[in-house]
């Protein structure tokens, strides 16, 4: 069990999708409101499978030939060399005080529905591969602004006590950092998944 506490920096307001910068992110998570401050705190999911399908067919056809690196370091590494007094995190039985980067398709196809949906994320990914940083950062920069986008978000209001669960193989999140020095703090709990299948028949 993880549990995210703002008094202990426990926050998640960069849009990201759990733990994909390990060869086998989990598939699903599964999050429980704690302790809510009186105001703010909500949580955001997009549908990333609906942000795929919303674009156009020449874009789709091109990034479903891209990879891209994911890289803990990013955003958990300074969190991590200090969890457990230094002795890193533990995920299926192996511990962690360092992340080597990852590489997954661009467009992941989900394993039940066989939908496509975009598998990057600001909080992980760190590069496409085979194209200039510049080139990476655009491609990258276009395909997060139209993941974001209102129309493929939900934002929940959490009550004490409920639960959330979403499927990270389809979805992004982001937690409003908006209630101050008030406490907040979830609990999560992440469920194995498999490796990221990319496109049939594309150049990857
Ligand atoms: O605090 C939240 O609402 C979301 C936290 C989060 O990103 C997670 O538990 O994976
Ligand atoms: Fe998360």
């Amino acid at each position: 069990m993880y549990s995210l506490d703002s008094q202990d920096n426990g926050f998640a307001d960069v849009w990201h999708t759990d733990v994909t910068f390990v060869r086998r992110p989990p598939a699903i998570s599964v999050l429980r409101a704690v302790v809510l401050p009186p105001n703010g705190g909500d949580t955001n999911w997009a549908d990333s499978q609906l942000a795929y399908e919303s674009l156009s067919p020449g874009l789709r056809g091109f990034i479903d030939t891209l990879t891209a690196v994911h890289d803990g370091a990013r955003e958990f590494g300074y969190y991590l060399a200090q969890r457990r007094g230094g002795r890193g995190n533990l995920w299926e039985g192996e511990t962690f005080t360092q992340l080597t980067p990852v590489e997954h398709p661009v467009v992941r196809v989900h394993p039940e529905s066989g939908r496509k949906g975009l598998f990057v994320n600001p909080g992980f990914t760190s590069h496409i591969v085979g194209v200039s940083e510049h080139e990476s950062r655009g491609i990258l920069d276009i395909l997060y602004a139209h993941l974001t986008k209102p129309e493929h978000v939900v934002r929940h209001r959490w009550q004490p006590g409920d639960v959330a669960l979403w499927d990270n193989r389809s979805t992004a999140h982001y937690a409003n950092r908006d209630y101050g020095d008030q406490h907040r703090v979830m609990h999560r709990i992440t469920l194995r998944g498999d490796t990221p299948a990319g496109p049939p028949s594309t150049h990857r």
